[in-house]
């Protein structure tokens, strides 16, 4: 199935020293760059998470965004960031989860967070912050971990971007040809299912079990025995 013709993560990327956020550096060059262009920074000085959050991106960590160009611009596209982060991770010999809807951890504590943005019928872009060998910040501390953290020595950054893009190859290979295998591979990594979680929306709070990550990805949630559908989009998630 399009053998060949699909596309390849990474058939050119850009290094920068620095840059205020690889997710807007990637959304001024998208229209004029080959799908499957990869940007990629030392270190952010405006790295962002949803809602203009912040992301701590010092020297030392996977700071990079993927640009593509998908048939239509689909939510779920944030998969398979978290599934190459996923199996990226677990050729380290860690044992990493999706914690819906885009952020991977491990061990109790974040290590990966993922943004999509795009441009209808335009572009992707797909950004993921990966903490490798760089400090976390402190006052995440508890919160969030590195791999240098968890596996105890420094690795190298090329060989973790090498095997974090051969898996966003297969990944979108799969999200573009049979969604629902991939969907069902979220399933099984998402960490969440069965515990009572809090949702918190714009003006609303949320709390019920986590059943399933649906087809279309959003989260099923059991609220005292009603069932409500949780669509991916400016939510938070907090274990209760
Ligand atoms: C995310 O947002 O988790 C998405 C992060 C995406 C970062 C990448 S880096 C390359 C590309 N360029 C960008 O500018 N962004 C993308 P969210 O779910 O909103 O989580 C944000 C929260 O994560 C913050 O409020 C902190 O609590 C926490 N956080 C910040 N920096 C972190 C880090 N380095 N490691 C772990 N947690 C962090």
């Amino acid at each position: 199935m399009g053998e060949g013709r699909g596309i390849s993560v990474g058939i050119r990327v850009i290094r920068l020293d620095e840059v205020d956020s690889t997710n807007d550096y990637a959304k001024k060059i998208a229209r004029k760059v080959p799908e499957g262009t990869v940007v990629l920074a030392k270190r952010q000085t405006a790295g962002r998470g949803r809602k203009g959050r912040r992301w701590e991106s010092p020297e030392g960590g996977l700071w990079m965004s993927v640009i593509l160009k998908p048939q239509r611009v689909d939510p779920r596209l944030v998969f398979v960031g978290a599934l190459a982060v996923v199996d990226t991770l677990s050729e380290f010999g860690l044992s990493p989860g999706i914690k819906w809807p885009n952020d991977v951890w491990v061990a109790g504590r974040k290590i990966a967070g993922i943004l999509t943005e795009g441009r209808a019928g335009e572009y992707t872009v797909l950004g993921i912050g990966l903490n490798v060998n760089n400090p976390t910040p402190p006052e995440l501390q508890g919160d969030a971990v590195s791999m240098l953290e968890l596996i105890g020595t420094p690795l190298p950054l090329d060989r973790v971007l090498e095997r974090l893009l051969f898996h966003l190859n297969a990944w979108y290979k799969v999200f573009k040809e049979r969604p629902e295998l991939m969907m069902a591979k979220v399933r099984e990594r998402t960490f969440i299912l069965g515990r009572t979680v809090k949702i918190i929306q714009d003006y609303n709070v949320l709390i019920g079990r986590a059943v399933d990550v649906l087809d279309d990805g959003s989260l099923l949630l059991d609220i005292d025995g009603q069932l409500r559908r949780i669509l991916y989009g400016d939510v938070s998630l907090r274990f209760f």
